[in-house]
């Protein structure tokens, strides 16, 4: 048991001063420094420097560790050039990416704060460095293919992957499954897979509505999916639509990634199935892709956090930098309710979404916590100042586990 002594507590609802916390694997109390002492007399008390936060390890629901080596291979600023650029260099990205290139950019989320991910795994390639990571990892195992043809070999790749990440048996590991999106997964293979996550309570996560293109390609099997299905593809039509994709999820609460073309119809929908929308900011605007938004989904109540995305489609695997990117972008919405809201969007949220007990600085709950060094001392507009100003991050702790 180790009592920490922080100047601050951001749980992240609420700011807490001159607080204590007492923790082994989860967080057993917070209190006044004597109260905890008298009540854990053997633990180890922990004394933080001044100005010190204490806060919920942040958690990136959404990355491709595997595409980690992409630094100028890949095309920027429209979204089919930047597919096209994928399919001709996804070899060689991904065989250029060994264990040390996907370590170097987990240890780097590490770094920035991250002590939850959700790895989206489209070869398994990364399931060896997921395993080694010091970070809680959600396994998404990706399901990918539109050709009828092929759905048994895919299907049967996707469960072998899956059950060797079932397998996987580590503190904070979760296998689950991602089906890559409405245009790239035939119904069969959605159905079928489906029917797993069900059996298994495992968490599910797709990109949905990401693009133009794809708003195009799923309404009217038109716009410019419309040749690169017919020349890669033979495909003339589209498998599915949103409405019968989003019919699938009944009954699942999802996390759906972008979501930035959905339309009333599809928002609707997605708030009574209760699923959460992952946005990922950076990775949008370097596809050529719209904002997401976050009015609306605020309106309709629809819970959306924060992420990353991969390398793929970003410079960066540091939730600081894409909140900042966020409140910068979202230039119409009120500043200090924004910031507060990408905050909980990287905590609390987060762990909601992910079905995680993390997130938060509150008993009974996870330890995965990070100290920053806060220059000065905090005051109401704390949540601005968390994502200017990168504070030094001090201390990370994991399960209750010293990482940092
Ligand atoms: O999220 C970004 C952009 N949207 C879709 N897919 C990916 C992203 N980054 C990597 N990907 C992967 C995806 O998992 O690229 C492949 C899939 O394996 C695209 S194939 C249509
Ligand atoms: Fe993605």
């Amino acid at each position: 048991m180790t009592i920490l002594v922080p100047n601050y507590i951001l749980t992240p609802d609420i700011l807490l001063a001159d607080k204590a916390i007492a923790f082994d694997k989860t967080i057993r109390d917070i209190g006044s420094l004597e109260e905890l002492e008298q009540k854990f007399p053997e633990a180890k008390t922990i004394q933080l420097q001044k100005n010190s936060l204490l806060m919920p390890g942040l958690i990136n629901a959404h990355v491709h560790v595997e595409f980690s080596a992409n630094k100028n291979q890949l095309s920027y600023g429209d979204f089919l050039n930047w597919l096209y650029s994928v399919i001709e260099n996804r070899e060689d990205l991904i065989a250029g990416c060994d264990l040390a290139c996907m370590t170097k950019a987990i240890d780097a989320m590490l770094a920035s704060g991250i002590t939850t991910f959700g790895a989206i795994s489209s070869h398994a390639m990364d399931l060896e460095a997921c395993i080694n990571a010091k970070q809680n990892v959600v396994f998404f195992n990706e399901l990918i293919g539109s050709q009828a043809g092929m759905a048994d070999a895919l299907f049967n790749d996707f469960l072998a992957r899956l059950d060797a990440s079932k397998a996987v048996k580590r503190e904070g590991f979760y296998p689950a499954v991602a089906i890559h999106s409405p245009y790239s997964v035939h119904p069969i293979l959605i159905q079928k897979a489906l029917e797993i996550v069900k059996n298994e309570n495992l968490k599910l996560t797709a990109h949905f509505m990401e693009s133009e293109a794809e708003r195009n390609w799923l309404d009217s099997s038109s716009g410019d999916f419309k040749e690169f299905f017919k020349t890669l593809l033979k495909q003339d039509r589209s498998i599915s639509d949103a409405k019968e994709f989003l019919n699938y999820f009944d009954g699942f609460e999802a996390l759906l990634t972008h979501a930035v073309k959905t339309n009333e119809e599809e928002l609707e929908k997605i708030a009574k199935q209760n699923h959460t929308v992952i946005h990922c900011p950076i990775s949008n605007r370097l596809l050529g892709n719209p904002t997401l938004n976050i009015k609306k989904l605020n309106e309709k109540k629809i819970r959306w956090i924060v992420a990353t995305d991969g390398l793929s489609s970003n410079y960066q695997l540091d939730l600081f930098e894409e909140m900042k990117i966020s409140l910068f972008m979202h230039s119409n919405a009120p500043l200090l309710e924004l910031a507060k809201q990408l905050i909980q969007g990287v905590t609390l949220h987060a762990a909601q979404a992910l079905g995680l007990n993390t997130g938060e600085i509150k008993e009974g709950k996870n330890a995965d916590m990070i100290v920053l060094d806060l220059d000065t001392e905090p005051n109401e507009e704390l949540a601005v100042h968390l994502i200017l100003h990168r504070y030094n991050i001090s201390k990370i702790f994991i399960n209750g586990k010293f990482v940092k």
